[in-house]
């Protein structure tokens, strides 16, 4: 009875190993027992390397695959081992899937047929299953990182992750590498001069751009320009039709009627759809920071936008407070130059806080370490979620436990850098936990209810769309091969991954969306630091609407659309306009006398900065109080209210550390691991990357046609799970 055995080794550095690898195959009737595999060269990086494995006894159907790695004198050095190929004596052909570090442990694989828990056959796999979820309940903790917030993976540096999740050597060197000299080099401390003398100043800052960068350099005082990033920049999220205008924001037609087409009035322009509201209401109240002992400041502004007959939007109003009245002035484009670009200025705040803060790091990263710890702890290797969804945690853990410690612990970037701060951050970041409903998180419900449908040149709804509809049938052809309604609500394992992300994700927060309403509902004594900050002026918002049990398979097909949409073309959207990744780069910062050469980026890749470098479209902080009066501001009030010298070289540094993506990334749609060995789902593989390959050559051809393209939600660019 001999089996034939092929031992793949991952394909990456260090992967190899000198360690004596055992072997033990386990059948229905007996084991092989523990076997050595001679390998007398090691196992190399992308070797493949074939055994027999000898039984005296019949070991019946192959169930379990179980591998160890001894270290010899010199010591244990770990070993990634890809896959496991077993032929039998009948020939017939069983993978098992590994694709991960192997320590001391053992580890027992099973074929890589996915099953659900309720249609297991045999008790032996049956309890394998058990067992591995016990290890992994274990291997993988949930921590509360703060009131509010939801909750983490319980490791303080990646290096504590289980061997499983584990960056690859080069991964980990190469962050801890560019982290450590951008440090170094570019922490500058407070600077003998606070603020620039001029906006030329600025412009030497960054040596090479990038179109994009140039463009927004030489409009972001434009109203054009600043009105369409609020549909395909940085953050095309904030942006809501405004049929009815919200009470503190009392901007008449006689104000604005010049910037509407002859004859017609805000009203009809509401009713027609054309005018757009862009509310920062989640700022309301929340106090600016101190950087090097001087006060910063922050607003929570209104802005009415006006989609034009020429296919613009434009800014027509800007209140920088929630409260109206008169120390609140409404600024409108027919003010003084310079009125109308501070107020710009302070909305450009606003979003930097709601983009970096809320939908970038909540709404992609945050969540996407919700979905990935459930998956870990709830799901076992044999079940179909857990095959479709790994490739879409890769790396998520590691970067978010780097990015909590370099920018929102007290001494991370926000506290040290923005006028949002530390306490104002954490509060910023409850309210926007509050704001979280699923509907907000399906692209298509949430391109509804903003009103968004038929607001032109939005490039943003229409790639994501079409990626939805992609994503959609993909994940619908997987799952429906699996699933039918009766098993998704026997499926116990399903319902406790979807239990653990409304746990600790949502916060089991059944009002989450209705922020402005607390005094009407009890609060859990988990929200009641709302209490403080919430004022009861607004009708109630319906319930978060979450899910909490699945029925069928097309609530099921949804839900998990939505995570990979998140971790993939969302976490794009937020993310890539920040900086461009290009090769052979060299860029440096000059201020004032100080010339810091920053890593020398002459080696590929490199990156150059799109929307995140010109600090004025995107202030991290502002030094001045918003205006309580019209015509006050001169050219000095503006270059006195950018940020610091310092806030913008540290902003800029941060940029370049966190958008530094690393060659061993997988765009979506790319599964080099192989977890399925059934045709059909891997047929729904290969049909998920033509059709991800369609669209990428619409996009383009699209993208020929405009001024400026919009590139940050073509499949190419994204990866399959967030790694930057
Ligand atoms: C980035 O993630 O690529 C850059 C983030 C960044 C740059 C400059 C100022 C602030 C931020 C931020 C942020 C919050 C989300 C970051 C998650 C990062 C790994």
């Amino acid at each position: 009875n001999d089996y034939n055995i092929q031992v793949v080794t991952g394909e990456i550095l260090q992967a190899g190993t000198f360690n004596k690898i055992y072997i033990k195959l386990i059948g229905t009737e007996c084991n092989s027992g523990q076997q050595r595999l001679k390998a007398p060269t090691g196992f190399w990086p992308g070797s493949k390397l074939s055994f027999t494995v000898s039984c005296t006894a019949n070991l019946g159907t192959l169930l379990l695959v179980e591998l160890e790695s001894k270290a010899r004198m010199i010591g244990l050095n770990e070993w990634f081992c890809a896959e496991v190929m077993v032929t039998t004596p009948k020939g017939e052909e069983l993978l098992f899937p590994c694709h991960r570090w192997l320590g001391s442990e053992k580890v027992v694989l099973r074929d890589a047929v996915a099953t659900l828990r309720h249609k297991e056959t045999s008790p032996e796999l049956l309890a394998h299953r058990q067992e591995s979820l016990k290890v992994r309940r274990q291997l993988f903790k949930w921590s509360i990182y703060a009131d509010g917030i939801p909750h983490t993976v319980h490791a303080e540096f990646p290096c504590n992750l289980p061997p499983e999740v584990r960056f690859s050597f080069t991964k980990d060197k190469e962050f801890v590498f560019s982290s450590a000299v951008a440090f170094m080099k570019i922490n500058l401390r407070c600077p003998l001069k606070f603020s620039w003398s001029s906006l030329r100043e600025l412009d030497t800052l960054v040596c090479r751009k990038t179109d994009i960068l140039e463009y927004v350099q030489k409009n972001w005082k434009r109203d054009e320009f600043f009105g369409y990033q609020f549909l395909n920049g940085l953050n095309p999220m904030m942006i809501k039709r405004c049929s009815k205008l919200p009470d503190n924001f009392p901007v008449t037609s006689d104000m604005v009627s010049s910037f509407l087409p002859m004859g017609s009035t805000l009203e009809q322009e509401m009713e027609k759809g054309n005018v757009f509201l862009c509310d920062y209401e989640r700022l309301r109240g929340l106090d600016g920071n101190l950087i090097c002992k001087k006060q910063q400041y922050l607003a929570a502004p209104l802005c009415l936008l006006f989609s034009t007959p020429q296919e613009t939007l434009v800014p027509i109003a800007i209140q920088l407070f929630q409260e109206a009245g008169p120390e609140n002035p409404i600024f409108l484009p027919s003010d003084s130059e310079h009125d109308w670009l501070l107020a710009k200025m302070f909305v450009r705040n606003a979003e930097f806080n709601e983009h970096e803060l809320n939908f970038h790091l909540l709404r992609t990263h945050l969540l996407a370490e919700i979905f990935t710890v459930a998956t870990m702890r709830d799901l076992p290797a044999a079940h179909p979620l857990f095959k479709l969804l790994l490739p879409h945690t890769r790396f998520t853990l590691q970067i978010n436990i780097m990015a909590r410690k370099t920018l929102i612990s007290s001494y991370g970037y926000f506290p040290k850098f923005t006028a949002i701060g530390n306490d104002s951050m954490m509060e910023f970041l409850q309210r926007a936990v509050l704001s979280l409903t699923y509907s907000s998180l399906c692209l298509p419900d949430d391109i509804k209810e903003r009103g968004l449908e038929k607001i032109p040149n939005f490039y943003y709804r229409d790639d994501g769309l079409e990626l939805w509809k992609i994503i959609f049938k993909f994940v619908n052809g997987i799952l429906s091969y699996y699933y039918t309604d009766s098993d998704v609500q026997t499926d116990i394992e399903l319902q406790a991954w979807l239990t653990s992300i409304f746990q600790s994700g949502f916060l089991e927060n059944p009002h989450a969306g209705m922020i402005f309403f607390l005094d009407f509902f009890p609060l859990s004594p988990k929200f009641s630091f709302l209490s403080k900050t919430s004022p009861s002026v607004h009708p109630p918002i319906p319930p978060s609407g979450f899910p909490k049990s699945f029925s069928t398979v097309e609530e099921l097909v949804k839900f998990v659309t939505m995570v990979i949409f998140t971790v993939s073309a969302q976490h794009a959207a937020v993310n890539n306009g920040q900086v461009r990744k290009c090769f052979l780069v060299f860029f440096r910062f000059l201020c004032l006398n100080v010339i810091l050469t920053l890593p020398d980026l002459t080696t590929p890749p490199g990156f150059q900065f799109d929307y995140g470098g010109w600090m004025p479209n995107f202030p991290s902080s502002l030094q001045q109080a918003p205006p309580r009066r019209k015509g006050l501001a001169t050219e000095h009030t503006v270059s006195d209210t950018l940020p610091s010298i310092s806030s913008t070289v540290n902003t800029m540094a941060i940029v370049y550390l966190l958008c530094h993506d690393t060659c061993d990334r997988y765009a979506l749609g790319n599964y080099p691991e192989v977890h399925f060995s059934e045709e059909i789902p891997q047929k729904q593989i290969q049909q998920f990357q033509t059709d991800l390959l369609q669209f990428e050559k619409k996009i383009e051809t699209r993208n020929k046609t405009l001024e400026l393209p919009y590139t940050y939600m073509s499949p190419q660019n994204m990866n399959n799970s967030i790694t930057i």
